[in-house]
């Protein structure tokens, strides 16, 4: 079978706190491959698109505004069933339960913020991660 994509984002507070490598060593480590990576401040129209399922809920301007408040690290991690693979490392989205062993568990705690604070992205099924893909590497 062809190995899976799935779309990686190291978020602002990530790349501030300098756990850009820490994130790949893992997603490597674990035996996935770094098929494309840029840095980019991603401006509001771009996370429009990508955050589109989220518009109108409380945490969505918010979430814009943390997202593009500085440079983020956008990549596609490639493997066998990468994308549940990356989600297990990621672990649930509210840092505070996420689980020891796991980026967010590890790295990431509440800041008392309107939006969490997480350290990374990770697309949840094959159509999410073929879209985001499409709006973070067009040529690809
Ligand atoms: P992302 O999309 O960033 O990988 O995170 P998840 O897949 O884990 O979570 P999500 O898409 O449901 O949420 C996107 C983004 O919004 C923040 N968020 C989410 C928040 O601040 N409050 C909330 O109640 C939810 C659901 C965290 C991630």
């Amino acid at each position: 079978m062809p190995a899976e994509r799935t779309l990686i984002l190291v978020k602002p507070d990530g790349v501030r706190r300098g756990l850009v490598g820490e994130v790949i060593r893992r997603i490597e480590s674990k035996g996935y491959k770094i098929a494309a990576l840029r840095m980019l401040t991603a401006d509001k129209d771009l996370l429009a698109t990508h955050y589109a399922e989220h518009q109108g809920k409380p945490f969505y301007e918010p979430l814009l505004e943390f997202m593009s408040s500085g440079p983020i690290v956008a990549m596609i991690a490639e493997g066998q069933r990468v994308i549940e693979g990356f989600r297990s490392l990621a672990g649930v989205t509210d840092p505070t339960l996420a689980s020891p062993g796991s980026i967010r568990g590890d790295l990431a705690r509440d800041q008392g913020t309107k939006v969490v604070q997480n350290i990374v992205h990770g697309s949840d099924s094959v159509e999410s991660a073929q879209r985001e893909i499409k709006i973070f590497f067009p040529n690809l």
